[in-house]
């Protein structure tokens, strides 16, 4: 099988996530570490323009978003199984509430409470990606309170759903919906001065995270991002044309096309054309002067997939 190569950074909750997935699947994996702020030029040549962190490589094949890469690690690895108990599904739906509403609440608290004290660059930078670019992290200090009200609740949830000597979300053996809750909580732990008494209030949820915390990252083995670069280049991308005759906006394989995540983050688009298309995903081949040829992997939901043609 071929490496397995993450580009991540230590601090990253959404590498976290993918990094308590690789434990799970306890893999052997390649770890690239990746600047926490563009430019990022060793990571450019591969994804062709996004930004976000964490990616995916494998080969010439870039994986391009949490849910892209966990899917993909899904099916390079399926033993164990991320859905046990025929769990498949309703976590993809778990994930747009813990990545989308509750993960932005934490990124406002984590981010306004050291408002003051964060480099100006990083904070910008943060502001522009999650909130949009009229983000003020001085007003949401002042509702600081309130946002805490709400996390709080939510983790109520969490902690209410692991009562009755549940060891995790899905029952006894852990899946998807541990990585995706305990992203949102090591994130509010690590980085919250006020985390860890906000999170004491829950026993249930300190005593799962502990758990989920000992699943470990699996087997990671730094690389050099210029030999990612050199592992890439020497590769062909294994993907093979495949075409969806319901795509609902006509999307097939050879068309030209922009992707970008679909919120107002100021996030590049990347242009290539289609390889293969399906209703939870969409691969796109570009030729780098760096690496040659790429193929770049995104989901479909929270994307917009632009026609050029
Ligand atoms: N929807 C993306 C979100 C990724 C994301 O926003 N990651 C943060 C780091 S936790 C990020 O990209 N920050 C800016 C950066 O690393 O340049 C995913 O699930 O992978």
């Amino acid at each position: 099988m071929p490496d397995i190569i993450l580009h991540h950074y230590p601090q990253s909750p959404v590498a976290e996530k993918v990094r308590i997935v690789l434990g799970m699947k306890n893999v052997p994996w390649r770890s690239v570490l990746i600047p926490r702020l563009p430019p990022k030029p060793d990571l450019m040549p591969l994804t062709g323009g996004y930004r976000r962190t964490p990616v995916l490589q494998v080969g010439a094949d870039i994986y391009c978003d949490s849910q892209c890469i966990i899917r993909e690690l899904e099916r390079r690895c399926p033993q164990p199984t991320l859905f046990p108990n025929g769990a498949a599904g309703l976590p993809w739906a778990l994930s747009r509430w813990t990545d989308g509403a509750l993960f932005t609440l934490v990124v406002g608290v984590v981010m306004s409470a050291q408002a003051d004290e964060l480099p100006e660059d990083f904070a910008n930078d943060r502001g522009r990606l999650y909130f949009g670019p009229n983000f003020d992290w001085q007003a949401q200090k002042k509702v600081l309170p309130h946002t805490l009200a709400q996390i709080r609740a939510q983790f109520g949830w969490i902690d209410e759903r692991l009562s009755g000597n549940r060891d995790f979300i899905l029952g006894t053996e852990p899946g998807l919906p541990d990585a995706l809750c305990y992203h949102v909580v090591w994130f509010l732990r690590g980085r919250y001065l006020g985390g860890p008494a906000l999170l004491a209030q829950f026993s249930n949820l300190v005593a799962w995270e502990e758990r989920v915390a000992a699943i470990g990252h699996g087997h990671p083995e730094d690389l050099d991002s210029k030999e990612a670069l050199a592992i890439a280049r020497c590769a062909t991308p294994q993907s093979t044309e495949q075409r969806d005759d319901d795509d609902p906006q006509g999307l097939a394989p050879g068309q030209m096309v922009a992707v970008a995540p679909d919120v107002d983050g100021g996030d590049p688009a990347v242009e290539g054309r289609i390889v293969s298309v399906s209703l939870d995903h969409v691969a796109i081949s570009r030729q780098d002067a760096e690496v040659g040829d790429i193929v770049v992997h995104f989901p479909r939901v929270g994307y917009r997939v632009a026609s050029l043609a």
